[in-house]
C-alpha cells in the first residue's frame, strides 16, 4: 500500500498553481528537522497526476489553460482488498445503471418533460455507487446532487428518481420538490440532500451521535465538493464529529469543477486529504474513478466508525464530466482535461478489469447485464412517462408537518439517558440576571 510522507512545511511551500501562488521559505533541502512534525496521508492511488490550471487573462476575457503531463498512460483498476467477485459485478452494475439513467434523464429534459434542471454524477459513478456500498442497511447516507448512484445503491429505483424529476404524484415528493432532494428517513436511512453546501456535514454527525446515545456505533456517510468543502460549516461538523469520536465517513469529491470555478484557484493545499490533519483525523486519497479503490476505503473508514473510533475524510480524485447542471455547456473546460479523464472513465476501466483482467465476466454474460439494465430502465422510465402528475388540490398538503403526520422513534433502542429528579434546571442566563 502507498503511504506518502508529507511534512507541513513542504506543503506550505507549495507554489501556488495558477501563478499567484505564496512562496513560505523553503526549508532546507534533505530530511525534516527535529522541530518538524511529520503525517501520514494513505494514498491509494496507481498515478499521480501532474498538471494544474492555469487562468490566463486577455482584455476581458478570462479562460483555463492546462499546465503540466496530460501524456500519463491510463492505471489499471487496483484490486480490492474486500471485494469479491460477486460484489464487484453489483457494483459495476449499479455504475451501468447509474449513467444510464441519467442518459435518460437528459433525454426526457430534452423531450420537455423534466421540471427544473438535470445534474448528472458522469464520471463520478465509481465514487457514488462503491462508497454506498461500503455502508449496511441499517447505517445512513446523506448524499449531495451528483451521488444520484448512491441513491440507488440504498434501494430507490430509476423510477423513484425519474418520477422526481418529472415531479410526478408518485415520486418521493409528490410532486413538491424537484431533482434528487429527497431522502427517506423511515426505511431507508436517507437524509435528503441539503442546498446549503456543507449543512449535510453536522447533520449526519448528529445521526451518528443520535445512535450513540441509543446504543449503537455506526457508519454514516456524506458527500461534500471542492467547492463545498471551503466553506465554514464544513470545518465545524468535521470537528465536531472529530472531538466526538463520531463515525462519519466524509468523501471530499475533488472533481476539479466549482460552477466554473477550477480547484486551483479554490484552495492552496495540494491535496484536500491534507485537511484531516488539521481536524485530527486519518486522511486517505482515492482516485474516484477506481471502484475498489473507493470500496476499500469506504469500507475502512466504515469499519473504523463502527469501532468508535470517530470520523475519516477521503478525498476522491476525478473529474465532473459534464457542466454544472444541464444548462451549462462546460466551455470553460479546458477541451484537453475533458480527453485525459475520459481515457480514465470509470465504467470503461471496471469493464475491462471485470471482462478481460479477472475475467469474472465472460463478454457474453457483460451484454446480457447491459440488456438487463436496458431493459429495467426502459420500464421505469415508461412508468414514469405514464404516470399523472399531482393533483392541484393536493399542493398545500404534506409541506409542513402536521401533528401526528409522522412519528420520529428511536432507530436502535431507547436513549441511555437519566431522568433528573431536582425539576427544571436554571439557565445560566437567570443566574447571572438576579
Ligand atoms: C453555502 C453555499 N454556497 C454556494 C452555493 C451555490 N452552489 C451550489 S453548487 C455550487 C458549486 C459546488 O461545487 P463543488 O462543491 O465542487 O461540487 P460539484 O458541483 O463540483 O459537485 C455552488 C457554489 C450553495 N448551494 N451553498
Ligand atoms: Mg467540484
Amino acid at each position: 500500500m502507498a503511504k506518502k510522507k508529507r511534512t507541513l512545511p513542504k506543503a506550505a511551500v507549495r507554489t501556488g498553481s495558477n501563478g499567484r501562488g505564496h512562496r513560505a521559505p523553503a526549508p532546507p533541502a534533505g530530511k525534516a528537522t527535529a522541530a518538524q512534525r511529520t503525517y501520514t496521508i494513505l494514498d491509494y492511488r496507481l498515478e499521480n497526476p501532474n498538471f494544474n490550471l492555469r487562468q490566463v487573462r486577455t482584455g476581458d476575457e478570462v479562460r483555463y489553460e492546462v499546465q503540466g503531463d496530460l501524456s500519463a498512460p491510463v492505471p489499471p483498476i487496483r484490486e480490492s482488498k474486500y471485494l469479491s467477485k460477486q460484489q464487484c459485478i453489483e457494483i459495476y452494475r449499479w455504475m451501468l445503471l447509474n449513467r444510464k439513467m441519467e442518459t435518460a434523464l437528459e433525454n426526457l429534459y430534452k423531450q420537455g418533460k423534466v421540471i427544473g434542471g438535470v445534474y448528472f454524477g458522469l464520471g463520478q459513478e465509481a465514487c457514488s455507487c462503491a462508497s454506498a456500498y461500503a455502508l449496511k442497511p441499517d447505517e445512513w447516507l446523506g448524499p449531495m446532487i451528483r451521488n444520484q448512484g448512491s441513491l440507488l445503491v440504498r434501494g430507490f429505483s430509476a423510477r423513484d428518481i425519474m418520477m422526481q424529476y418529472m415531479a410526478k404524484a408518485g415520486s418521493p415528493t409528490k410532486g413538491r420538490d424537484a431533482s434528487s432532494h429527497f431522502g427517506d428517513i423511515e426505511r431507508r436511512n436517507v437524509v435528503a440532500p441539503i442546498s446549503t453546501l456543507g449543512d449535510l456535514i453536522p447533520v449526519l454527525a448528529g445521526v451518528a451521535l443520535g445512535a450513540r446515545l441509543q446504543g449503537r456505533n455506526i457508519a454514516v456517510m456524506t458527500y461534500i465538493g471542492d467547492g463545498g468543502q471551503s466553506t465554514g460549516v464544513t470545518y465545524e461538523g468535521l470537528n465536531f464529529a472529530a472531538v466526538q469520536d463520531l463515525g462519519l465517513v466524509l468523501f471530499v469529491e475533488n472533481n476539479l469543477w466549482g460552477y466554473s470555478t477550477p480547484a486551483d484557484m479554490q484552495f492552496r493545499v495540494k491535496d484536500l486529504a491534507e485537511r484531516a490533519i488539521a481536524y485530527g483525523i486519518p486522511g486517505v486519497i482515492v482516485d474516484g474513478t477506481d471502484a475498489c479503490q473507493v470500496y476499500d476505503a469506504a469500507h475502512e473508514a466504515c469499519e473504523r466508525a463502527r469501532r468508535g473510533e470517530g470520523p475519516t475524510l477521503i478525498e476522491a480524485k476525478m473529474m465532473r464530466m459534464k457542466g454544472h447542471a444541464i444548462h451549462d455547456a462546460a466551455e470553460y473546460v479546458p477541451k484537453p482535461l475533458f480527453e485525459y479523464w475520459r481515457k480514465r472513465d470509470c465504467i470503461a476501466r471496471f469493464e475491462t478489469f471485470l471482462v478481460n483482467v479477472k475475467k469474472w465476466l465472460s463478454r457474453e454474460e457483460n451484454l446480457k447485464l447491459i440488456e438487463d439494465v436496458d431493459r429495467e430502465l426502459e420500464a421505469d422510465r415508461d412508468f414514469a412517462v405514464a404516470s399523472p402528475m399531482p393533483e392541484p388540490e393536493s399542493a398545500a398538503g404534506g409541506v409542513y408537518c402536521e401533528a401526528g403526520c409522522h412519528e420520529i422513534k428511536p432507530k436502535y433502542g431507547m436513549p441511555k439517558a437519566k431522568m433528573g429528579t431536582a425539576g427544571p434546571k436554571r439557565t445560566e442566563a437567570a443566574v447571572h440576571l438576579k
